[in-house]
């Protein structure tokens, strides 16, 4: 199917220096797919003159955040103002380019091909410290606990929506979430959505430093770092509290395939 209108939804802190390549790989490879393509950048009060980075590029909108939030709230800011454009589909990813315009684009194709409410793409070949990996194994022996079934790289940031799939999981995800994707990937999977995994590659930020990174430095490579320690136990009380634990209120999260308006319903035979 080629869509009339793709939306490319991304969050952005200090991307100055790879972020417009990215865009311009992600153009190249989707345009076969649609019609129209917008870029959304969510910055998240960037310090490195990421917006202006980006001017010039006359399908990307900037909307700069009124605070620095980290990486959840400002994702949500960028889905939000992504379905704001009322697209037939809608691609998140991460503005500091660890995705392949090509691959990115093999993900879109899925969504159409299959009729599918979400494609996620499940990072093989990470290159990340052993703490993260430690960590990644952890989360999904927890989600295969409390789900039934295991969820594949449950916090990938590379993912395709069909529109109302992820306006449901929009409003129902508070707007401060610090992990939304992992409350997405449970909520899909309680609500019934039909996914597909597509396998990317995960290759290392596109910025030559490494300014925009969530984790600081560590200060010795073998151990993780502080924030990172941190912000992976507050993302597990809080993926606990709204998702996982008996009666959590994610829990109760329902998707409902949209009714055709009356007049276009069929009329039955009298
Ligand atoms: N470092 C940082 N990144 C942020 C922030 N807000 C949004 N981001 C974006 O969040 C994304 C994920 O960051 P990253 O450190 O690469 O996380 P990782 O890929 O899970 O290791 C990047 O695209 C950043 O540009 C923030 O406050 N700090
Ligand atoms: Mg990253």
């Amino acid at each position: 199917m080629h869509y009339a209108h793709l939306a490319v939804v991304m969050p952005a802190y200090n991307e100055a220096e790879g972020i417009g390549g990215f865009i311009d790989e992600i153009r190249t490879a989707v345009a076969p797919l649609a019609e129209r393509v917008t870029f959304v950048v969510a910055d998240d009060r960037s310090t490195d003159g990421t917006p202006g980075s980006l001017a010039g590029r006359d399908d990307v909108q900037v909307l700069i955040q009124p605070a620095n939030r980290g990486h959840g709230p400002t994702a949500l800011a960028a889905y939000r103002a992504g379905l704001a454009l009322a697209p037939d589909a809608l691609v998140h990813v991460d503005g500091d380019g660890q995705f392949i315009g090509t691959e990115i684009a093999a993900a879109v194709r899925a969504l159409s091909e299959t009729g599918a409410d979400a494609v996620h793409g499940v990072r093989r070949e990470r290159s990340d410290a052993w703490y993260r990996q430690a960590l990644t194994a952890c989360v999904r022996l927890l989600i295969a606990v409390a789900v039934g079934r295991g969820i594949p790289d449950v916090n990938t940031p590379l993912r395709v929506y069909r529109p109302d799939a992820v306006r449901m999981l929009v409003g129902a995800v508070p707007s401060g979430a610090l992990v939304p994707h992992v409350h997405f990937s449970l909520a899909e999977a309680r609500a019934g959505l039909t996914v597909r995994y597509v396998r990317v590659r995960s290759i290392p930020r596109r910025g030559a430093s490494a300014t925009g990174t969530m984790w600081g430095r560590a200060a010795r490579p073998s151990v993780p770092p502080k924030r990172l320690v941190l912000f992976a136990w507050h993302a597990l009380v809080e993926a606990w509290r709204w998702s996982l634990r008996p009666g959590a209120p994610l829990r109760a999260v329902e998707f409902r395939t949209p009714q055709p308006e009356p007049s276009q319903r069929e009329t039955p035979d009298r």
